[in-house]
């Protein structure tokens, strides 16, 4: 992991902000935590960590079997959550509902093209039985792995559900993923049955997902038994025999009713795979019973909802936000979601605005890159709107630059709603920094405090805390949390690496009886006032447009080209995405020039975007005859990011291998 850097003007620009806007009285008044409520639930929390979730998991979720062990961490890091209890998560987002609000939506789904289907929670029911029994009739049982690879539609969520109802464990592989993402990730996984549809749409295009899994299947793929396809655009589609079966024809005759599978509430519900430093994907495990109350309580307490909410997330599923946010959280709590299929300017810049119209969104939830992409088109569209039922907005995914939270407060919050900037990862399951929007005053660009219950400290390079506020460092978690994932998927030593081991061995701390310390990837500040700052991955992670890449599997994918001998990926900011992508390349033979690097560069750019899928299309290719290295070898990525900003040169070059190489990489030789 490198130092905290790059960041200088992060912090400047978070120091400069004092702006607090306390909750509105009006809100705060009907919230279910206001500042009284959430002061008794850290005393809580702090005087005992482990009965204040104990409390909670017997209060907010329904169990078979109650658990009496709350927090097992005889092997820690490998922490289980009320282990002895038994669960079932499809039954706690939609059976224990069915008696007070059967006929209450659950999902309100609209397609890109305008169409809408309205699904109640008997609906809802009816639908995952019928699938989780024709997944059974097609010998899917308890803990097979099933991968989902669907568009942004009730379906998936449907999928979700029906794995959770019979114990099978689900991977979702986002939409926008590559035949070949796919492929490593069925494989990474061992799954028995894929669940796709013909297609979807996007940003007016077709998406081809049934072609891209003939593609990743292609070959054989050993494990996959049989490809469950849902109709979506009625596109013609290649069909396998004896593999392929459609959704409506395997759910047409199965039974509406099937009894859940009782589980442990260690039993991994799903598996998300995540980018991280290195170019392998990690599949980040997840529990059921644990994830389900940090998926529960978090999306009560932040999204403070109530009864007549209509709740809109407009991640993808394919992401931890899109199953935390979409799928689990809001349906546990017996709220209406809308889920919408299709990109933010289709057919123009105001159609989420008219979604929240339509539908009577009450809170919405989006990336900042996404507010930054609708603040560019104008006030004057979402004004065109109207948005008087929105009572509470919120942010995720990266951090919310000052201008951006200020247009979101101004022309969506009519300068009155609360906004909550909620901090979390794939890993840690559910949001465990965020105002509470009845209780927290908020600063523009700060996720404030930790939620009840979760513990987050800085320290310094050696792992000390580093005490009182006005602070900077790694953002670690000090106590582990019901919803934390629980191993990377076949790979214990990757998890005790990545996550535990930053700062010694997480083994001898446990011998010890030290406190382990769970390291987040991020550098963050704590101000005065004890309000954390989010400044960026400390890690070779990116988040262009919000969504998670790693340097090393965008560097993979270019080698990969029969001209690329060696390539090194940086992050640049860009003003709309966050981060944009740009790429050094060396390659084999003669540096390519003129004409011919731009030939190059378009095919290098097309050449990833296939491989990986289009999220992680470099913005620009530079080629170069060597890279920046340091005498030991390594890339000096530093200083690769400040060439691709066309910034001033400041770090010391002395130490380079081939300090000459700086001015061709910049251009000027
Ligand atoms: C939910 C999600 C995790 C990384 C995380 C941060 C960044 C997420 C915020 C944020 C500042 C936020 N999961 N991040 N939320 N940074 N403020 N509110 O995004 O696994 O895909 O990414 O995203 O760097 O470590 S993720």
């Amino acid at each position: 992991m490198n130092k905290p850097e790059g960041t200088a003007s992060n912090i400047q620009s978070t120091l400069a902000e004092n702006r607090l806007f306390p909750p509105p009285a009006e809100f705060a008044g009907k919230a279910r935590i206001d500042s009284k409520r959430l002061t008794e639930l850290r005393a809580e929390a702090e005087k005992d960590f482990v009965s204040f979730w104990a409390k909670l998991a017997r209060e907010e979720l329904n169990w078979k079997q109650p658990f009496s062990v709350t927090l097992d961490d005889s092997k820690a890091p490998n922490y289980r959550w009320f282990s002895d209890g038994k669960i079932n998560v499809s039954y706690n987002c939609i059976d224990r509902h069915l008696a007070t609000h059967g006929d209450k939506p659950a999902i309100i789904f609209e397609g890109e093209p305008g169409d809408v289907a309205t699904l109640t929670y008997k609906q809802l029911h009816a639908e995952v039985c019928k699938l989780a029994n024709g997944l059974k009739s097609l010998g899917v049982v308890k803990g097979d792995r099933v991968v989902i690879y669907l568009p942004m539609i009730a379906q998936a969520v449907i999928a979700m559900q029906a794995c959770a109802r019979i114990g099978a464990t689900h991977s979702v592989v986002f939409g926008g993923f590559s035949a070949q993402s796919l492929r490593d990730r069925i494989e990474g996984a061992s799954a028995k049955l894929l669940i796709t549809a013909d297609g979807g749409t996007r940003g007016a295009h077709v998406v081809e997902l049934k072609k891209a899994v003939d593609e990743a299947l292609a070959g054989g793929c050993k494990c996959i038994e049989s490809v469950v396809v849902y109709k979506r655009t009625g596109k013609p589609i290649e069909w396998t025999r004896g593999r392929d079966v459609w959704w409506h024809e395997l759910t047409e005759k199965a039974s509406a009713t099937c009894e859940p599978e009782w589980v442990d509430a260690e039993h991994p519900l799903f598996m998300l795979y995540t980018s991280g430093s290195t170019g392998k994907p990690k599949g980040i495990q997840h529990s059921s019973g644990g994830y389900l109350l940090g998926a529960h309580v978090t999306s009560k307490w932040v999204f403070d909802l109530h009864d007549a909410d209509v709740f809109w997330c407009t991640a993808d599923v394919g992401w931890i936000t899109g199953h935390t946010y979409i799928a689990y959280g809001p349906l546990s709590n017996g709220a209406t979601i809308v889920m919408y299929e299709g990109g933010p300017m289709t057919p123009d810049p105001g159609r989420f605005w008219k979604i929240c119209q339509d539908h009577g969104v009450t809170i919405f939830y989006t990336a900042p890159t996404a507010i930054r992409a609708l603040a560019k088109m104008g006030e004057q569209i979402p004004k065109r709107y109207d948005l008087s039922k929105l009572r509470l907005l919120g942010s995720v995914g990266e951090p919310i630059n000052p201008e951006a939270w200020m247009w979101y407060h101004r022309v969506i919050g009519k300068e009155k709603l609360p906004i909550v900037d909620t901090w979390w990862q794939t890993e840690t399951g559910a949001i465990l920094m965020s105002p509470l929007p009845g209780a927290t005053a908020t600063k523009p660009g700060s996720c404030t405090q930790p939620l009840p219950g979760i513990f987050a400290e800085i320290v310094d390079e050696a792992g000390n805390l580093i005490q009182g506020n006005d602070a900077g460092g790694y953002l670690v978690i000090t106590r582990p949390w019901p919803s934390m994932l629980r191993t990377v998927y076949g790979d214990n030593e990757r998890y005790l690496s990545t996550y535990w081991s930053q700062f010694g061995d997480p083994l001898t701390a446990r011998a010890e009886k030290r406190p382990l310390l769970y390291v987040a990837g991020d550098s963050a500040h704590r101000d005065k006032d004890g309000y954390y700052w989010i400044l960026g991955r400390m890690d070779d992670v990116l988040k262009v447009a919000g969504h998670r890449l790693g340097t090393a599997e965008v560097e993979s994918a270019l080698v990969a080209h029969p001209r690329v001998a060696e390539a090194a990926v940086v992050g640049r900011p860009h003003e709309i995405k966050g981060e944009g992508i740009v790429a050094f390349v060396i390659c084999k033979g003669e540096r390519p020039t003129g004409k011919e690097a731009e030939a190059l560069s378009r095919e290098l750019r097309e050449f990833v975007s296939k491989s990986m899928g289009p999220i992680a299309k470099p913005d620009e290719i530079r080629f170069t005859d060597a890279l920046p290295k340091t005498r030991s070898g390594k890339i000096m990525r530093r200083l690769l990011r400040s060439v691709a900003k066309d910034e001033e040169i400041t770090q010391d070059v002395s130490t380079l291998e081939n300090p000459g190489i700086v001015d061709q990489l910049r251009g000027r030789a």
